[in-house]
């Protein structure tokens, strides 16, 4: 019980440390999709305006704020409302440059679907998800 309350307390303090920490990338680019989570900031590209029903994509994800360590782990997309995913499993790959590359996305259907990442560092994670609304 006293080991717990002191690793609550010490998460507490390095959670308010690590909420100062730097931008690490300009995601002024209003063409992407922000993900935002209380740990990481996201930015994805392209937007969901250019993504069309049944066409195969990328997504590339760039870090714009996130606590020290932290890294995309999984990308995936659902549809909330009709409780699937996708027919695919896409796969994640970091790039050179620090970003991250989520290949074979499809959405194979029109309606409300919501890009779902998850992001990890060695103490502490989180799921962030956006909506994206696919036209017909
Ligand atoms: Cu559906």
């Amino acid at each position: 019980m006293t080991a717990n309350i002191a690793r609550a307390i010490c998460f507490v303090a390095m959670a308010a440390l690590l909420s100062v920490a730097p931008a690490l990338a300009d995601c002024g680019d209003e063409t992407g999709l922000l993900i935002k989570g209380d740990t990481a900031v996201l930015h994805a590209t392209p937007p969901p305006s250019a993504l069309e029903v049944g066409e195969p994509f990328a997504l590339t994800l760039e870090i714009c704020e996130a606590a020290a360590g932290m890294e995309v782990i999984r990308l995936n997309a659902r549809m909330p409302a009709h409780g699937h995913g996708m027919n695919y499993e896409p796969e994640l790959s970091r790039l050179d440059d620090g970003r991250y590359l989520a290949e074979g996305m499809l959405l194979h259907m029109p309606g409300e679907w919501e890009f779902v990442v998850d992001v990890r560092s060695s103490d502490q994670s989180e799921r962030l998800t956006a909506a994206v609304d696919l036209k017909p």
